[in-house]
């Protein structure tokens, strides 16, 4: 007679070899589980945690759009708030709601340019163009600006080393309220040349010719340099905003002592609220301070929404600090997407090739906050690949306009943390500061000047080298 291990007689007379199998699975299921849970944070994965206790796991097109996890209930509820204060969309006043945009204005709220929290796409109500005129005194342009509304709502900043052009100012508003024309129109070409990697593979790089033209069809002006920008990420700002400036500026190498090709300046710019130049951080060119200031002058130069830091000339404003700090405490509280395929053996040579390269000479893998005002980004180890220092990239991207310290070759290293969820959040978004890469080996391809080492070490490279490094950029 056959008998069943299930059948009760069995029961309380399990042989010791089966306690033992039972107890070995008992065991092994517990290390399974315990793995687990440990991870993603395990000793195999290294650097996970992009952005220090910030950090959220979420590869999906939501990924920029988290609270960072770490906020305590107070700032959760400002971050809430400054959530409203981010997709609000402002109309003309008088109005219930949001009143106070333009007369003139780029987009009708922060949410509109960067989609998502992520970039904008360089079309109208998204980028930005920043101009100067190249020789200050007797200019054509003041000439065809005479016909045109003399309006520049952005404030004068000492030292900004970019000379207004008349009408227009130093940010060209592409839109007015009703009876406010626009400053100028503008009209993009673009041009595509051809290269080869060393392996005989070809590629095609594009770049936009940009023509400003007045309201009746005619050309603007030619001497004014034109620098056109498309919205950047916001996550992660806050930390970057709690980088230590000495800790920047120590890693800045001017004269290049060390030798490596690589210099790299901080720029210097206007501080609104101290009324002195501090260390810049934000934007293409690091011409920004705090992200007080980047929303202040969001609000004023990119929506003709005037505030506390720039009121209108009367001393009237559109809206209150309230409102202003709301923007603010919203864009320092987003959490960073964690990297993903730390186990992934072509990431892991890919991001061996990125260090070989000396891409880590500019895009510095690991830096750490000091104090901060928010708690949540005090003291954290981040992982934002930039060193917040302006680099002179060379011709090909060289905009010609000046920034504050920034010349007009001259652009601050991107973080590239969330690089590879680029596309998932906003598809056929672009790289560079004018979305003019459409993938992550055109913006390589693109760099030159103090990274012509690292780019032609990139197109030197075997295929499936650079297969290995881009999917390692996917991977953050
Ligand atoms: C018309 C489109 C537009 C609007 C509206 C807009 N932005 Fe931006 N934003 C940009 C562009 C373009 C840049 C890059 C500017 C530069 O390089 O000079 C930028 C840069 C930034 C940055 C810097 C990010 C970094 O990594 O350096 C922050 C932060 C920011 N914007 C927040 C805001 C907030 C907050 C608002 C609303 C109050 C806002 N923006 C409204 C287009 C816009
Ligand atoms: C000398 C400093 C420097 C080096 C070296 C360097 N980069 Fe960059 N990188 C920059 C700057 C500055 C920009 C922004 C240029 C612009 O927007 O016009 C940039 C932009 C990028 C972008 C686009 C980011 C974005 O937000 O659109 C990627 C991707 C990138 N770099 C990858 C690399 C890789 C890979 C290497 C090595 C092969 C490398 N970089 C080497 C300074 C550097
Ligand atoms: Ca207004
Ligand atoms: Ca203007
Ligand atoms: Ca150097």
């Amino acid at each position: 007679m056959i008998h069943s291990i299930l059948s009760p007689r069995y029961r309380g007379h399990k042989p010791a070899y089966r306690r033992l199998t039972l107890g070995l699975i008992a065991l092994i299921a517990g290390i399974a589980l315990a793995a687990l849970l440990r991870s993603p944070a395990s000793a195999q994965t290294p650097r996970p945690q992009a952005g220090g206790d910030t950090t959220i796991y979420s590869r999906t097109s939501r990924a920029f759009e988290q609270p960072a996890p770490n906020l305590d209930a107070s700032w959760a509820e400002r971050h809430a708030a400054g959530d409203l204060a981010f997709e609000a969309a402002f109309v003309t006043a008088p109005a219930r709601v949001n009143p106070g945009l333009g007369p003139l204005f780029n987009g009708t709220g922060c949410a509109g340019c960067h989609i998502k929290n992520g970039r904008g796409l360089l079309e109208k109500g998204q980028r930005v163009l920043r101009v100067s005129q190249l020789q200050p005194s007797h200019s054509t342009a003041s000439d065809a600006a005479a016909t045109l509304e003399p309006y520049a709502p952005e404030a004068e900043s000492p030292g900004g080393n970019a000379v207004s052009v008349p009408g227009i100012g130093t940010q060209l508003q592409e839109q007015g309220v009703y009876g406010h024309a626009p400053e100028a129109v503008v009209q993009i070409t673009w041009t595509e040349q051809s290269g080869t990697y060393e392996d005989g593979t070809t590629y095609s790089l594009r770049s936009p010719q940009i023509q400003l033209l007045r309201l009746d069809g005619a050309p603007l002006a030619e001497d004014i340099a034109i620098s056109s920008r498309i919205p950047q990420p916001v996550f992660g700002a806050g930390l970057l905003e709690a980088v230590p400036e000495a800790d920047v500026v120590q890693r800045a190498d001017p004269s290049d002592r060390d030798g490596d090709g690589v210099s790299g300046r901080p720029n210097r710019v206007w501080n609104v609220v101290e009324q002195r130049p501090t260390l810049g951080r934000f934007g293409w060119k690091a011409n920004t301070p705090t992200l007080l200031q980047q929303s202040a002058a969001a609000y004023v130069n990119d929506m003709g929404v005037t505030n506390p830091l720039f009121p209108d000339a009367d001393g009237q404003m559109d809206i209150d600090m309230d409102t202003l700090e709301a923007a603010e405490t919203y864009v320092q509280t987003i959490a960073v997407p964690a990297r993903t395929l730390m186990d992934d053996p072509q990431a892991q040579r890919g991001e061996r090739l990125f260090s070989t390269a000396n891409c880590t000479a500019c895009h510095v893998a690991e830096l750490r906050t000091g104090a901060h005002k928010i708690p949540a980004l005090a003291n954290q180890t981040i992982h934002p690949y930039t060193d917040l220092l302006l680099h002179d990239l060379g011709p090909g991207l060289a905009d010609g306009r000046p920034d504050f310290e920034a010349t007009g070759q001259e652009w601050r290293t991107p973080p590239l943390w969330g690089v590879g969820l680029t596309q998932t959040v906003l598809p056929f978004s672009g790289f560079l500061h004018d979305g003019r890469a459409r993938t992550l080996e055109e913006a390589i391809l693109w760099h030159g000047g103090e990274a012509e080492l690292a780019k032609e070490t990139f197109r030197a490279m075997a295929t499936d080298d650079r297969a290995a490094l881009i999917r390692f950029l996917r991977s953050l």
